[in-house]
């Protein structure tokens, strides 16, 4: 029998129709090699569900918690508010009001409870992923080098562009 891996970051979804922002910090945990889950469970409309998960996450040997919510995003904070685990909120875009409900909802945590909120929408879920990333590499070297060559990649490209520019446009001489 395969052991089963357990999984560093849960990447946790007030509902499947985050799932497709939320795929952006699956695809980034997947390309750094960090085991992950992915979970559906809300704060509001199975509130006994998240209460179960948090309380257990820590045991179960997840280290870092992303939760993703959309409009009233109460779940980063629910979720924080049960468990030591660090927890990284993204807000999702919404139809309503573009996602400002759900950066308020999740940003404005009273003091004591904290969740580290992202950017709205797909780049809050790389971003929240990337800082997960960087949490891990603290007591990881392998995966600390992997996110510096990221980093690096990240340089070049920039470099590269600006490179292609430049071969493009002569300097102007000025009026
Ligand atoms: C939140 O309400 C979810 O995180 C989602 O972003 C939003 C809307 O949920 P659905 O009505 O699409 O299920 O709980």
């Amino acid at each position: 029998m395969q052991a089963e891996t357990v999984p560093q970051v849960s990447i946790v979804m007030g509902s499947k129709s985050d799932l497709e922002t939320l795929q952006e910090a699956s695809d980034v945990l997947d390309r750094f090699g960090v085991a992950h889950e992915m979970r559906v469970i809300s704060a509001h409309r199975t509130p006994e569900a998240a209460r179960t998960f948090a309380l257990s996450a820590e045991g179960r040997g997840v280290r870092i918690i992303i939760a993703g919510a959309g409009k009233a995003a109460h779940l980063a904070g629910v979720l924080a508010s049960m468990t030591p685990l660090p927890v990284i909120g993204v807000p999702m875009t919404t139809s309503d009001l573009g996602g400002l409900d759900s950066l308020l909802s999740m940003v404005q945590m009273p003091g004591g409870i904290p969740v580290a909120t992202v950017a709205i929408g797909k780049t809050g879920a790389k971003n929240a992923a990337l800082l997960a990333v960087a949490m891990l590499a603290l007591a990881d070297t392998a995966l600390r080098s992997r996110l510096v060559d990221y980093r690096k990649g990240l340089s070049d490209e920039v470099e590269q562009a600006d490179r292609a520019l430049q071969a493009v446009r002569r300097p102007h001489a000025g009026v």
